[in-house]
């Protein structure tokens, strides 16, 4: 109905960068965008590749993720409902502008200026999902997402009224990567689902015992890994910034032991976490390569249970990942950053491959 239209309008963009972890990072900072231009957050659906899928496959954002929490901060709807129930009147077929911050090139050419939002996986994919096309684009150039001045703010609204523009809708999330510092605070309105949480919580109950503490780790090593930490010596790379500090505050640099520690390093962390907190089990998680023997033969001097949630589940993974007693994740990693920020939502205690903070 129509009383439920947002009067000062809605945010809605395509999580079109990374997978999990790089689209979480995002959605944070662009929870803070919405916030502070006091619109309604569309919540976008979560965008993934499937092996053998030509298209991306696009998850309803509640699957994984509570919608009330989210509510405590900032108006939200998801964009199924959106698309629905207020579409039809707020945002009509005809009238669907699409905003980037100057024109994409078009991958097979075409000559005046466009975002060419749908161009390209998972670009035409994700609006495809909604059968949502495109009748103008907007540069917002050189305005940008640094809602926090309010007179950024005031040069959003001037430009891009409510009445005029009730929705913003973004070819990429307006936020920027990783997420800054002051947004990952945002972390503790993203709750689990029930559905991810149910099947952490049964897993946890049927293979870790429940005398004992259990150690959570996360070990990002395959090959797009490594290729990606042929970049070491950079000062940032990827999510770095929750290991060396925004600034580079606690180091200068990028090492190849944060980004792909070696097998030595990673044997020896578990080793002492797990004799530190008295664990009685181990929980693995991976992209690759889960080394169980080798660990349990590391460990073999000790009385700890070795699991891996089989089959693969990233979502699940990171839930189980919540909820050890302590956590070791890779300082690179975004996905490794979503575990720690729920962590630190929580008071749990966390610490990094091949870093230590002084
Ligand atoms: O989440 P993500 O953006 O984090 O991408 P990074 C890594 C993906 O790998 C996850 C899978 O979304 C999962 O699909 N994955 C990683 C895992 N670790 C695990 C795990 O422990 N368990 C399971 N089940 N799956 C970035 C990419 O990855 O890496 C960038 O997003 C780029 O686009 C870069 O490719 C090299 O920050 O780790």
């Amino acid at each position: 109905t129509a009383s439920d239209i947002d009067p000062k309008g809605y945010v809605v963009y395509c999580p079109c960068m990374g997978r999990f972890g790089n689209q979480a990072d995002h959605f944070l900072g662009t929870l803070a965008f919405a916030k502070g231009l006091d619109r309604t957050l569309i919540l976008p659906p979560w965008v993934e590749y499937h092996q053998g899928k030509p298209r991306s496959v696009q998850v309803p954002f509640d699957r994984y993720f509570k919608v009330k929490p989210l509510e405590e901060y900032l108006r939200v709807i998801t964009m199924e409902k959106f698309m629905k129930e207020l579409a039809p009147s707020i945002w009509p077929v005809g009238k669907r502008t699409v905003f980037c911050y100057g024109p994409r090139e078009k991958l097979n050419g075409g000559t005046t200026p466009s975002c060419n939002a749908k161009d390209g996986n998972p670009f035409g994919s994700f609006w495809d999902t909604f059968n949502i096309d495109f009748d103008a684009s907007e540069f917002y150039g050189p305005l940008f997402y640094d809602v926090k001045h309010p007179q950024v703010v005031q040069q959003w609204n001037e430009k891009y009224s409510p009445k005029k523009f009730p929705v913003l809708a973004f070819t990429g999330a307006p936020a920027g990567f990783p997420v800054h510092e002051e947004h990952v605070q945002l972390h503790k309105y993203l709750k689990w689902s029930n559905f991810i949480n149910d099947k952490a919580e049964r897993f946890i109950r049927e293979n870790i015992p429940n005398k004992g503490k259990f150690l959570g780790i996360h070990m990002r090593n395959g090959v797009d890994w490594e290729r990606a930490c042929e970049h070491v010596g950079m000062q940032k790379l990827f999510a770095s910034p929750q290991c060396l500090g925004y600034f580079n505050e606690y180091g200068k640099e990028v090492t190849k032991e944060m980004c792909f520690p070696s097998e030595k390093t990673v044997l020896a962390q578990i080793k002492k976490a797990a004799k530190t907190i008295k664990a009685s089990s181990i929980f693995v998680a991976t992209d690759d390569k889960p080394m169980l023997d080798k660990i349990s033969k590391h460990l073999k001097s000790m009385k700890v249970k070795i699991v891996q949630h089989l089959p693969a589940d990233p979502h699940v993974d990171l839930a189980i990942l919540g909820k050890a007693d302590h956590y070791i994740g890779n300082c690179v990693s975004t996905f490794s950053a979503f575990a720690k920020r729920e962590r630190d939502s929580t008071g749990k205690s966390s610490s990094f491959w091949g870093f230590e903070r002084q």
